[in-house]
């Protein structure tokens, strides 16, 4: 029989920074307060969440990283909304931000979740974020808590 991980989703004791992009800010206010009000009702305490804003989703990944290297963090979620424009800046940013944050989770063993919005238009981000498409900061809150004690169990056994 292989021995298999598997978490409850329980975030009692788990310690959680937020970091989200102000670009956007109707559609990431929205994924911030659903990420927090997802953690909190899974049992993160309000005192162990911390949240920071940054300009834009490019900014996203070297503030993670300021959160995962400082110890003081089970996991970091990364929230953003990158909605296509005119010029090609909007891929960029996109790729940037993707791969940066990766990369955050790579180096440090701290998960650190993408919870960045990839959208055509404002109207799909809208629905992605709270309306009919599902939410993407409680999704990505219930995905830190996971990798967080998934972690945590394959470090304890
Ligand atoms: N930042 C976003 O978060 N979303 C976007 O859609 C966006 N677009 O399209 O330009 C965006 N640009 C700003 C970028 O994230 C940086 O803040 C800026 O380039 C400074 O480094």
């Amino acid at each position: 029989m292989p021995k298999e991980f598997k978490v409850e989703i329980d975030g009692r004791g788990l310690r959680v920074a937020i970091v989200s992009a102000r670009f956007n800010e109707v559609i990431t206010r929205q994924l911030t307060t659903g990420a927090v009000e997802t953690l909190e009702r899974h049992g993160v305490k309000d005192e162990d969440i911390s949240v920071a804003w940054v300009p834009g989703a490019f900014e996203l990944p070297v503030v993670a990283k300021a959160f995962a290297e400082s110890g003081q963090y089970d996991a970091v979620i990364c929230l953003g909304a990158v909605i296509r424009g005119e010029t090609d800046h909007y891929q960029m940013v996109a790729n940037q931000a993707a791969g940066g944050v990766g990369a955050v989770g790579r180096e440090t063993g701290v998960p650190t979740i993408f919870g960045v919005l990839t959208t055509e238009n404002m109207d799909q981000a809208l629905n992605r974020s709270g309306g009919k498409s599902g939410h993407l900061g409680n999704a990505a809150a219930v995905t830190a808590i996971e990798t967080a004690l998934l972690i945590r169990s394959i470090k304890a056994s």
